[in-house]
């Protein structure tokens, strides 16, 4: 296992989409215990195999109370989504800013976990959240893509200044 580097936004890298992994071997589960390390390491509940320059379709999340319960998910699959919430999202790949993002309440996903097995999942609130804020990471989209072009502008402008500033 490994802390790995976490890409940072405008990194072109980040707009990437995962390819599906095959079977789930050795090698997939060496990426996912080092992105769970690497989460935790980043004060995460989430982490997409994107961020850390890596294209197979896989991302960790952890969303427990005691933050000691990570979930992997391989291939993921929204099956279903329904209604709506508003939740202030933070990136890991966009230190320092949080936005309001509009996404589906409640999902339905499927993916093959650890073991290389196929699950199904049926999860709303910030786990939903989560889930469609990493299948998006996969799909090479960040939360800045989410929001109206002025808030996006706004937003983009603060993070700019504020990554001047910083480095
Ligand atoms: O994928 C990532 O960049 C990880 C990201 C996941 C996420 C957090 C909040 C809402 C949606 C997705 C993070 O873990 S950011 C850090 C964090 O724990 C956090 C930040 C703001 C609000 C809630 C949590
Ligand atoms: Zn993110």
């Amino acid at each position: 296992m490994a802390i790995l580097d976490i890409l940072e936004f405008p990194d072109p890298r980040l707009r990437r989409i995962a390819k599906p992994v095959d079977a789930v071997g050795e090698s997939e589960k060496a990426l996912a215990e080092s992105m769970i390390e690497t989460m935790y390491d980043a004060r995460g509940i989430g982490l997409a195999s994107i961020q850390v320059n890596d294209d197979r379709r896989v991302f960790v999340m952890d969303v427990s109370d005691g933050h000691n319960d990570p979930m992997v998910f391989f291939n993921p699959e929204i099956l279903e989504r329904s209604g709506e919430q508003v939740c202030e999202e933070g990136c890991l790949s966009i230190p320092g800013v949080t936005a309001d993002v509009q996404r589906a309440d409640r999902v339905r996903v499927r993916a093959l976990n650890l073991a290389g097995e196929s699950f199904e999942l049926e999860i709303d609130g910030l786990a939903a959240v989560c889930i469609q804020h990493e299948i998006d990471h996969l799909d090479g989209k960040v939360f800045f893509d989410r929001l109206s072009p002025l808030k996006r502008r706004m937003l983009q402008k603060r993070y700019q200044k504020q990554r001047q500033t910083v480095q």
